[in-house]
């Protein structure tokens, strides 16, 4: 037993790679791959009875220099290129196969197409069946490949004369693999885990087990995964990296997982297993695509097939900013899908033509969640344009600015970085002055262009409530929220109360507004009032003044002056928000200086006996019921009085 550091040392030199074959049927693929690791990949019985590969086949290989080879065996037949499809994604290497007795053929091209615009980096080519030609066709052949792979990440790659009967060219393929797998960047450890699944079965005993190859991050046993976009989720009971039992499946691994309480038949390839909770299927994606330069023009709106990783869809291709695509050209595109996915930015795609069906393009998407966008809007084009070239960071600043108001749960499931790496990555857009982080920990994320926007709709608010409310003092912070839109006239989103608490923040600290408990008003600014509304002002205030406790009517009072009756109102408003008035109840309003001499009266009164009845205090007060019974209530609700049954005590 190693001591556990370095176990650890050792397992993390351990280079796990995936090879995936390519190449034209009866090319002799399958056979390579049985006498590269003496596994037939040929699972099937259908397979092993009709001699040819209909589904995709693994096996695996010791390289030596801790380099462990998976193959990912796929059909050349063109009737299940699908398949081909569903396996070519996750491969780090692509060992093209070109017979020698038949050199380049259809699906020889096809299969390159597809790995040069899944952006397959890195291969070599084994020319196979050497054992059938004479060593000068061998040469013609490799010419032929030379010209074949000409200006392509194959340019110069090896050629590799091999017979799969004999045995002989098989070292040097070997030795060649070996080389190219201690050259690839492995595949990220530091990202959510994501394994495309395309294989769903049962096994007698365990129940049901998918398999896949590991895109990224760790799968631990006994931890929870979801199944997108199902949104099921299930312990991991049991984990096999290629055929062994293991405790943790890493990025790149050939990994099986057991997934107790599930029905096989209720997954299928397409489907993802990744974190629970923290990814998003999504319907549409925006993405760079690229038409090969056979395949016929792209109309806008033609519907495709559809292949990321392990899926297949139906998708609609909305062009942006053009009418239609040429053969051989690029552009940014929104793709809506039949069935939703987990796709990720940075993903890489196959389009297939709807009917006939052949590969006519690819891309790559962009963004995972973007809106729908109408056909030919270019507006999104920059947006597209930045997520394109930016880093990680530049993209999720992009995001940031376009969500307005982004969640970090948000943030992760559209880049698909894990939260620490988002955190840090806005962290240090916030120490750039690029972004805001509200919240403690940091729950929001607002772009500073975004605030300023907000800022100026904010006070442009209160600049127009001020000019149309002269009489009023400010805004109550709940409308002035709601009127705080972003998103245009047509589709305003008012701030959350975080955002917009920041916001108000900013504006008081930079001195340009004022907040009074929840009322909010430009820095400075006064109720306005013109000389005709002062005079009105203290003519109401007169009118209820001099009246002492017999007051009038307020509608009588208003009717008098010489304003409208709007601004009276208003103006009666701020009496009594003044305490110059106030209202004792909805029909009574009373002058403060009446009110305090009626409970001067009370606490005279109060020098010969403390108990007074509604009797005693008509006569003391020569009032009418009318105004005694709503003054005595008064009197209670301000505790100069108490009710005891029918009398009262003057406190
Ligand atoms: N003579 C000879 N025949 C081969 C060799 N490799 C494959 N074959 C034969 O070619 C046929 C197709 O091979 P297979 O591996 O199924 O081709 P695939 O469709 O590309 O997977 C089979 O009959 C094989 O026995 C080889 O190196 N030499
Ligand atoms: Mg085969």
């Amino acid at each position: 037993m190693l001591p556990l550091g370095l176990s650890r040392i050792i397992k993390d030199q351990m280079r796990y790679v995936t090879v995936g074959t390519a190449g034209h049927i009866d090319h002799g693929k399958s056979a390579l791959v049985l006498a590269l690791t003496g596994t037939d990949p040929d699972r099937l019985e259908e397979e092993k009875r009709r001699g040819i590969t209909i589904d995709l086949g693994f096996a695996h290989l010791d390289l030596g220099e801790g380099v462990r080879v998976g193959f990912i065996d796929v059909p050349g037949h063109e009737r299940f290129v699908r398949n081909m499809l569903a396996g070519v994604g996750g491969i780090d290497l692509v060992m093209l196969v070109v017979a020698a007795d038949e050199s380049i053929k259809p699906q020889t091209r096809e299969h390159f197409d597809i790995c040069k615009l899944l952006g397959v980096r890195h291969g070599l080519v084994a020319i196979t069946k050497t054992d059938l030609v004479d060593p000068d066709i061998i040469e013609l052949v490799r010419l032929e490949i030379q010209e074949f792979v000409r200006g392509s990440f194959l340019e110069t790659a090896a050629a590799l004369p091999v017979s799969a009967r004999t045995g002989e060219g098989l070292e040097p393929l070997k030795h060649e693999l070996q080389r190219l797998a201690l050259m690839i960047t492995p595949k990220p450890e530091d990202l959510p885990f994501r394994l495309p699944i395309d294989r769903a079965f049962v096994m007698k005993g365990f129940g049901t087990v998918v398999t896949g190859t590991l895109l990224a991050g760790r799968i631990e046993k006994d931890s929870e995964v979801e199944i997108y976009p199902l949104a099921r989720r299930v312990r991991v009971r049991g984990i096999e990296v290629h055929n062994a039992a293991a405790q943790t499946a890493l990025a790149g691994q050939r990994t099986a997982v057991n997934l107790p309480g599930l029905e096989a038949k209720e997954i299928s390839r397409g489907m993802i297993l990744a974190p629970p909770g923290i990814f998003q299927a999504t319907g549409q994606l925006d993405c760079r695509l690229n038409l090969l330069p056979d395949a016929r023009p792209l109309k806008n709106c033609a519907r495709v097939h559809f292949h990321c990783h392990t899926s297949e869809t139906l998708a609609e291709v909305v062009l942006l900013d053009r009418k239609d695509l040429p053969p051989g050209s690029s552009a940014f595109a929104q793709l809506r899908l039949s069935e939703p996915g987990v796709f990720m930015p940075g993903d890489r795609f196959i389009i297939r033509q709807f009917s006939p069906v052949t590969t006519i393009g690819g891309g790559t998407v962009l963004d995972n969640q973007p809106e729908r966008h109408r056909v030919r809007d270019s507006s999104v084009v920059p947006l597209l344009d930045a997520l394109e070239k930016g880093d990680s960071q530049a993209r999720l600043e992009c995001l940031v600015r376009q969500t307005g108001e982004a969640l970090l749960s948000g943030l992760v499931s559209r880049t698909g970085l894990l939260p620490a790496e988002v955190l840090r990555l806005t962290r240090a857009l916030a120490s750039a002055n690029r972004i805001l982080l509200l919240g403690q920990p940091p729950e929001l994320f607002v772009h500073v262009e975004h605030f300023q926007e907000l800022a100026t709709k904010l006070i442009d608010q209160l600049e127009k409530f001020h000019a149309a409310n002269p009489l009023v003092a400010g805004l109550p912070k709940e409308d002035l929220r709601s009127r705080t839109g972003a998103g245009g006239p047509l589709r305003p989103v008012a701030p959350s109360t975080l955002l917009f608490n920041a916001l108000l923040h900013a504006l008081a600290a930079q001195g340009k507004i004022d907040v009074q408990g929840e009322t909010v008003r430009l820095a400075g600014r006064k109720i306005q009032m013109t000389p005709e509304e002062q005079a009105a002002k203290e003519q109401i205030s007169e009118a209820f003044e001099k009246r002492g406790l017999e007051v009038p009517s307020p509608p009588e009072v208003l009717a008098k002056l010489r304003i409208d009756r709007l601004r009276a109102e208003k103006l009666l408003q701020i009496l009594l928000r003044e305490n110059v008035l106030s209202k004792v109840n909805e029909e009574l309003i009373f002058h403060r200086s009446a009110l305090r001499k009626l409970k001067d009266l009370l606490a005279r009164r109060k020098a010969r006996s403390n108990r007074i009845n509604v009797t005693v205090f008509k006569e003391i007060t020569g009032l009418s019921r009318k105004y005694a019974i709503p003054l005595l209530e008064y009197l209670d609700r301000e505790h100069v009085t108490r009710r005891d049954g029918d009398e009262r005590i003057i406190l």
